[in-house]
């Protein structure tokens, strides 16, 4: 239970020893919940059938579900995001060097340096925060064998001209779309773009499975292929006949997925309605931008992402960020400080950075706020009211950070 004091109210932040805003961390990324007692029934149902995992019923409606709403021929359910794009990279034979953003979470990175494959670190489009074309063709050698885009916050990437710079030089496109589920570009549901794309159902995404992934491609070959790798190569009792790895989803995992996709249009509906409240909340404070969705678009508004420009704004990131937390919100720099700069690419490319201005800008600017079924409006108006408060007695808290770092 969140119970938040009306900080409205409040002249002292609890940076400057004024009473905390929330008694409980307010976390990015609380999952939302689904149907509970929907959940227990199909957990009973896995306790009578007494199957467990191994492509069982529930994974197998999973998929249709998937498949269903996404439009697209094959959805291929993995126990994780991160193994799936692993098995896609792999299916798709992907080596040598492929071209990703520096800017996503760290997976997209490491599912190609864990096949000893090369990520070259592309970089940013500042109004979108997706891989900027235009720095993708420079990075492209003799060596490189694809590209991953990211639909970064689940706003797609300009699928167009990526696969055009593909289709120039011969090269494969996988989207990591771990944040894009429900969402679509120009009329069509993303899952349907490149050679395949990767969903993440991670609990702290907006549909969870717990822990959870699938690849969804309108292509049979490359599905089955996967379906081979995701069960250790396996066709059949005693008949393995590719190398495969352990990718599947439990059944457990499919209920609390299809749970979600019950909850999906509440779920959406919360972070709408959220995402309205931050947009009123922080509206006509200099530097303070809070990313808007396409609204002609279908969107899951599971990211509420704030650019916090430090020449207009009267705190930068880091400073707003230690606010809130000092709140008990705890609000996230994703993904800071880039992959470039996290081990062992930051050993293997020390100036990275020099070529990757954009990606640098994005880290340090960006913070991600609290929503989903968890969060309601009135703490959205507290949060809100925080950083307003933060920003109107910027020299009190700067004073304090320093004394905090100081100590
Ligand atoms: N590609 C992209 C672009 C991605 O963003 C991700 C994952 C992937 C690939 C890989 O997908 P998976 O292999 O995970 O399916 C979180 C998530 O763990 C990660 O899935 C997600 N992206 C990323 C953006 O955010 P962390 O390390 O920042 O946060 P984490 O997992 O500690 O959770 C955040 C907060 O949520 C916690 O501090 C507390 C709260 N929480 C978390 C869990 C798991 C809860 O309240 N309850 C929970 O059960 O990565």
């Amino acid at each position: 239970m969140i119970i938040a004091l009306d900080k409205s109210k409040v002249e002292m932040l609890a940076i400057l020893g004024g009473a905390l805003a929330f008694q409980e961390p307010l976390h990015v990324g609380r999952p939302n919940l689904g149907d509970r007692e929907m959940m227990m029934r199909r957990v009973n149902e896995i306790f009578d059938r007494r199957w467990f995992t191994n492509d069982g019923p529930l994974v197998k409606e999973f998929e249709t579900r998937v498949q269903e709403l996404v439009g697209v021929k094959h959805c291929v359910a993995m126990c994780n995001a991160t193994i799936a794009l692993e098995i896609a990279i792999r299916a798709l034979e992907l080596r040598g060097e492929v071209i990703v953003p520096a800017y996503t979470f760290i997976a997209t990175a490491h599912a190609l340096q864990w096949q000893e494959i090369t990520p070259v670190f592309a970089d940013m489009d500042l109004a979108t925060h997706n891989i900027a074309p235009e720095t993708i063709e420079r990075l492209i050698t003799p060596r490189t064998s694809g590209i991953i885009g990211v639909h970064v916050w689940g706003r797609p990437c300009d699928t167009e001209a990526i696969e055009s710079i593909a289709a120039k030089h011969k090269l494969k496109v996988v989207y990591d779309a771990a944040h894009a589920f429900g969402c679509s570009h120009r009329r069509r549901m993303i899952g349907n773009f490149g050679a395949c794309e990767v969903f993440s159902f991670h609990a702290t995404k907006f549909i969870n499975c717990f822990e959870g992934g699938a690849v969804v491609t309108n292509d049979d070959a490359l599905a089955g292929k996967m379906r081979l790798m995701r069960n250790f190569g396996f066709a059949g009792y005693d008949n393995v006949i590719y190398p495969g790895t352990n990718g599947k989803l439990t059944e457990v995992c499919a209920a609390m997925g299809l749970s979600s996709l019950d909850a999906m249009e509440e779920i959406i509906a919360a972070n709408r309605r959220n995402h309205d409240a931050y947009r009123v909340g922080l509206r006509d404070l200099p530097g303070i931008l809070l990313k808007e969705y396409d609204c002609r678009e279908r969107r899951n508004y599971q990211y509420i992402v704030v650019e916090v420009d430090e020449t207009k704004a009267a705190l930068n990131r880091d400073e707003l960020v230690a606010v809130l937390q000092a709140e008990n919100v705890l609000a996230r720099k994703y993904f800071w400080p880039g992959c470039h700069r996290m081990e062992p690419y930051k050993s293997f490319y020390p100036n990275a950075h020099l070529l990757l201005p954009h990606t640098e800008k994005l880290a340090a600017q960006i913070m991600v706020l609290p929503t989903g079924q968890a969060v309601d409006a009135a703490t959205v108006q507290t949060i809100c009211e925080i950083i307003r408060t933060a920003l109107s007695q910027s020299p009190a808290v700067r004073a304090a950070l320093s004394k905090r770092t100081s100590n």
